[in-house]
């Protein structure tokens, strides 16, 4: 997968030589550019902001950076014969008024040959730019949750995480993907690991009995108890069937 991603504080993106990200750039199951939009600018003081047109409080990103990084990371095809030789990316827009990322995005977007992130700053990006982005390639504006960053920067990360793990080849032991929280519109359930008894504490009898239809149907409860406890849309959201078929009660 290629990953390009245009922002003015590439210096965000250190992390990404780290841990399994890293090392999937590494063995090149990833391939990652980080561009500073202020490349693209002409002027002395590198400007990449102005004031909102109709008023508001903060700064709006101007659009003739990002035109220009766009045409340098995807060009206009310069005749009819170019059309097509490589897919068209994936341009993804961090923003709070997207739609929010979760792993269903994930996967979707760990399908995809090419992403590109546009990270935003001050209080967004001209809409203009999305829009002639669109005429190019596919465009989704995307929130990492319910709350208020400063800019697109360390939404890109949690997104890049959550899909580069998910590339084949990235995490040895596939059966870590179907497992884990999300993986089955539940969450996990607890784990644990030596000693058996610590502080006082055992670990769970049934965890430690060899017996493997029971440590799944102890699973499948626990993971069904977290949910109704910390998750409660989760499990409204679950089809009856999905939950039924299993659990039987014990
Ligand atoms: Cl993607 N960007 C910003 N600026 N704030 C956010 C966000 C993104 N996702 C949640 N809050």
């Amino acid at each position: 997968m290629r990953v390009d991603i245009l922002t003015i504080f590439p210096d965000y993106f250190a992390p990404l030589e780290l841990s399994l990200i890293g090392k999937a750039r590494v063995t090149g199951l990833l391939d990652v550019g980080v561009h500073d939009l202020r490349s693209w600018t002409h002027d002395v003081h590198r400007t990449v902001d102005d004031t909102p047109y109709g008023g508001g409080p903060g700064m709006v990103m101007r659009p003739e950076p990002w035109g220009e990084a766009f045409d340098a990371l995807v060009p206009v095809p310069a005749d009819d014969l170019d059309v097509g030789l490589d897919p068209a990316p994936l341009l993804i827009v961090p923003t709070p008024a997207g739609q929010r990322f979760d792993q269903a995005m994930a996967h979707s977007f760990a399908a995809e040959q090419r992403l590109i992130f546009a990270c935003g700053r001050y209080e967004g990006i001209d809409q203009r730019v999305l829009e002639e982005a669109a005429t190019r390639m596919r465009v989704r504006e995307v929130s990492s949750g319910d709350y208020v960053l400063f800019g697109g920067e360390v939404a890109v990360l949690v997104m890049l995480e959550a899909v580069v793990r998910l590339l084949p080849g990235v995490i040895g032991n596939a059966d870590s993907l179907t497992e884990e929280s999300h993986a089955n519109g539940l969450l996990e359930a607890p784990l644990y690991t030596k000693p058996a008894v610590w502080r006082g504490r055992e670990v769970p009898e049934v965890l430690r009995s060899g017996d493997h239809g029971r440590i799944a149907k102890w699973r499948r409860a626990q993971s069904l108890l977290r949910t109704a406890a910390q998750r409660p849309d989760m499990l409204s959201r679950a089809a009856p069937e999905t939950l039924d078929k299993h659990d039987v009660a014990t």
